[in-house]
């Protein structure tokens, strides 16, 4: 049991954000951090820190445009020189004038067309790259009664999937992801699972729903979610983060590491831990207060401690438990494995990987930070919209 759980720790796999590095915050103020990478190039040596410290962490997701580069293929070896890979292209048709009353829902062909073109785009360079996986959220949706036709917009956002499908390669995948609201606050085009879930099972197989834990409304049973797409293999990826009011895109296990455990907890059971199984897990973040390396660093500490508790769980008691009709059993079982303190365990399955214990210690004993605080001087700063 004990050698399974370490086997399936050191196995797993987590996505960085290559945005999680650079220069975020909210509508009022972005707080801009000494260090931050001006360049794609600089996001991918920060990101290979983390992997660097917890050797689960070997990929890095890229946010087009924010890291259009001349040449991905020249970004891909750099990132294979600082031992990462290139991960999961995501789309952006949010942040362009033109998309002011939606993107692909626009009521303008034209504007419709450019933002189709875009997606392509990114499928194109996944393609260019051999990354499989191609990652679509849409702001549409509209602020005002009447504005505009909801059913429509669905006729026009199918339209565009279905042809970023049709580009798709034999091993390329699009994940649709869902959020509640904002910045439309009236309707949403695709503001949860079940539409994601609609539109990816018309296009067939290729298409799968991402679930963005801080995209739900306050209360939503996540895990039911996630339970429900693994039977209907329709769940593609996560985009971690912790909420506490709306898409405050925290670190994940933050706000709620119970809640991550049972969504983990979904994952162990249908075993869809490994790899192989498809689904891409990955961080969705932004740190705004905080140093951003260690901050991903410690993110991707919570998921392994959300996992390890997971693979905790004694399946058989819980089992007996639940068909014997032992409510109170079933729970304690349950309960026993999200109360153990799995740190031990983690700092052993790191030592095993040839890691140091404690990551977040070995980072800033490193001097890395010093070291982009010192070089990093001059240039335009990553951030939102950069
Ligand atoms: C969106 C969504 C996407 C992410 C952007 C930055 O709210 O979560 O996944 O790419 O933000
Ligand atoms: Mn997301």
């Amino acid at each position: 049991m004990t050698e399974a759980v370490r086997a399936a720790l050191r196995a797993q796999r987590i996505e960085l954000p290559s945005w999680a590095f650079g220069n975020s915050g909210t509508r009022f103020k972005v707080f801009a951090q000494q260090g931050v990478p001006r360049t794609p190039y600089e996001k991918i040596e920060d990101a290979a820190q983390v992997h660097r410290y917890t050797g689960v962490a070997p990929t890095v997701a890229l946010h087009i445009p924010w890291d259009k580069v001349d040449d991905y293929t020249h970004l891909a070896a750099f990132a294979k020189e600082h031992g990462v890979g290139l991960g999961t292209i995501n789309a952006n048709v949010f942040q362009d004038n033109d998309y002011m009353l939606g993107s692909v829902t626009n009521p303008d062909p034209a504007i419709r067309r450019k933002a189709t073109d875009h997606l392509l785009e990114c499928v194109d360079i996944a393609a260019q790259i051999g990354v499989r996986d191609v990652k679509l959220w849409f702001s549409d949706g509209t602020n005002y009664p009447g504005q505009d036709s909801i059913r429509a917009r669905q006729d026009r956002l199918a339209e565009a999937l279905q042809e970023t499908y049709d580009a798709l390669g034999d091993d390329q995948r699009l994940l649709l992801e869902y959020k509640l609201f904002e910045p439309a606050f009236y309707t949403t085009d695709v503001p949860d699972w079940g539409t994601a879930y609609a539109h990816c099972l018309r296009l067939g197989p290729k298409a799968e729903v991402v679930i963005d834990t801080g995209h739900h409304a306050p209360g939503t049973n996540i895990e039911f979610i996630v339970a429900f797409l693994l039977r209907e293999a329709k769940l593609g990826a996560f985009d971690f983060n912790s909420r506490f009011y709306a898409d405050d895109d925290l670190m994940v296990g933050s706000a709620d590491p119970f809640q991550l455990f049972r969504i983990m907890h979904e994952i162990v059971l249908a075993d869809a831990l490994k790899p192989e199984a498809g689904i891409a897990f990955m961080l969705d973040q932004c740190h705004n207060i905080e140093p951003k390396i260690p901050a991903q660093i410690r993110s991707v500490m919570n998921v392994q401690e959300a996992t390890a508790k997971a693979l905790l769980v004694d399946h058989d008691a819980l089992a007996a438990a639940q068909n014997s009709g032992d409510v109170l059993g079933a729970n304690a079982v349950f309960m026993d494995a999200y109360n153990t303190d799995v740190r031990p365990l983690l700092a052993e399955v790191r030592q095993e990987m040839g890691l140091e214990a404690d990551p977040i210690a070995a980072y800033k004993g490193s001097g890395y930070a010093d070291k982009i605080v010192a070089e990093r001087v001059g240039g335009q700063q990553a951030g939102w919209g950069a």
